[in-house]
């Protein structure tokens, strides 16, 4: 019989991939990152994208005012990748740790992407820099091209895109953002896990692509890239219960306003802040692989970032936590959050 596990103490995680937002929206989400997190890599893709120094000085200012006493942890920031970026910025911004990583987004491949990159010969200065400094890319890898399946969008991109820029910079550090398919993990695991890694999601962990379409529509199990299938999930869920260090923890929180999520044309991207360290526990144990829960949560992403490991910890424990059912933001809107209203078997001690 295997030995039933009532409560867990691992070091304080860090979230390798959070979206803030900004201004109402932002105020609303930050503490549910801070319950869980020491630290979070913020995505810079605001509706004014964020893409040079300046402005992310002036964002994580905004990010520090918003944060709760109580539930305060470091913001580390990463710059949008345009094919005006210049090399410059990036060497600048690095040294004084303004960034950490830039964000490569393919043109219209997400939230706030219309200026993204069409093409990677547009940022092959900036590219040949970042290897150079050792700068982190960090990409959403989805070709954008609409003859493409878009349940084949992440392997095309792996086959036409991410392996001939690897070839090109060997020595570029990269993590492929919230990797879905079966094709991603194996090309992920035969890699140095020093210049390529992965994020895997709690959505993408615990959901398919049946689920999108259980009953209905479900909007708010709508994201990019979308779910995939269950020999994918399967995947992805065996990779983090393998305690391989190429994969580690980065949620894709991405609030947006239920008005939003349900128009005609719904906006992609899943509210998971409030819940998602306790899927991870969740899917560790279901998976028998608990033993493997910190080192996805609190040391592989560390690791590839040349960071420190935290000194704090978090206890959890084996009792039911039920998942708000939504944030009120402003008079007439609210924000839904993954799993809203539903129990989970886990929860922090406090
Ligand atoms: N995916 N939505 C968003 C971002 C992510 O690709 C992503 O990282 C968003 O709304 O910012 C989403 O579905
Ligand atoms: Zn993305
Ligand atoms: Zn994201």
């Amino acid at each position: 019989m295997p030995e039933i596990i009532r409560k867990i103490t691992i070091i304080k995680p860090d979230d390798w991939h959070v979206h803030l937002r900004d201004n109402e929206i932002l105020k609303k989400v930050i503490h549910y990152t801070g319950k869980f997190y020491n630290r979070a890599l913020i995505m810079p893709n605001l509706d004014s994208p964020i893409t040079n120094c300046f402005k992310s000085i002036h964002y994580r200012s905004k990010i520090l005012n918003a944060m709760n006493l109580k539930y305060k942890f470091q913001p580390l920031m990463t710059c949008y990748l345009t094919r005006f970026t210049m090399p410059e910025e990036l060497k600048i911004g690095f040294s004084k740790k303004i960034f950490i990583a830039a964000k490569l987004y393919p043109n219209d491949s997400t939230t706030n992407s219309k200026t993204g990159i069409k093409d990677i010969s547009y940022i092959i200065r900036v590219l040949e820099c970042m290897e150079q400094i050792g700068m982190p890319l960090l990409i959403h890898g989805e070709e954008i091209d609409q003859n493409i399946d878009i349940y084949d969008r992440e392997a095309k991109f792996i086959e036409n895109t991410l392996e001939p820029l690897r070839n090109k910079f060997p020595k570029l550090k990269i993590v492929l953002e919230h990797i879905t398919t079966k094709e991603s993990v194996e090309y992920i695991k035969k890699s140095d896990p020093y210049y390529l890694s992965a994020t895997i999601t709690p959505h993408h962990l615990m959901h398919n692509r049946n689920d999108m379409f259980f009953g209905g529509i479900q909007p708010y199990l709508y994201c990019l890239p979308v779910l995939k299938n269950k020999t994918d999930q399967i995947a992805l869920r065996e990779a983090i219960a393998s305690g391989d260090r190429h994969f580690f923890l980065g949620s894709d929180t991405a609030p947006h306003l239920h008005k939003n999520k349900i128009n005609i044309v719904g906006r992609a991207g899943i509210f998971n802040a409030p819940s998602s360290l306790l899927c991870y526990v969740q899917v560790f144990e279901e998976m028998n692989a608990l033993k493997y829960l910190q080192s996805f949560c609190s040391e592989n992403g560390p690791k590839f970032y040349n960071m420190p490991i935290n000194k704090k910890t978090i206890t959890l424990v084996k009792s039911s936590y039920r998942v708000i059912k939504k944030i009120n933001v402003g008079k007439n809107n609210i924000i839904v959050p993954f799993l809203a209203g539903k129990n989970l078997n886990w929860s922090i001690e406090d």
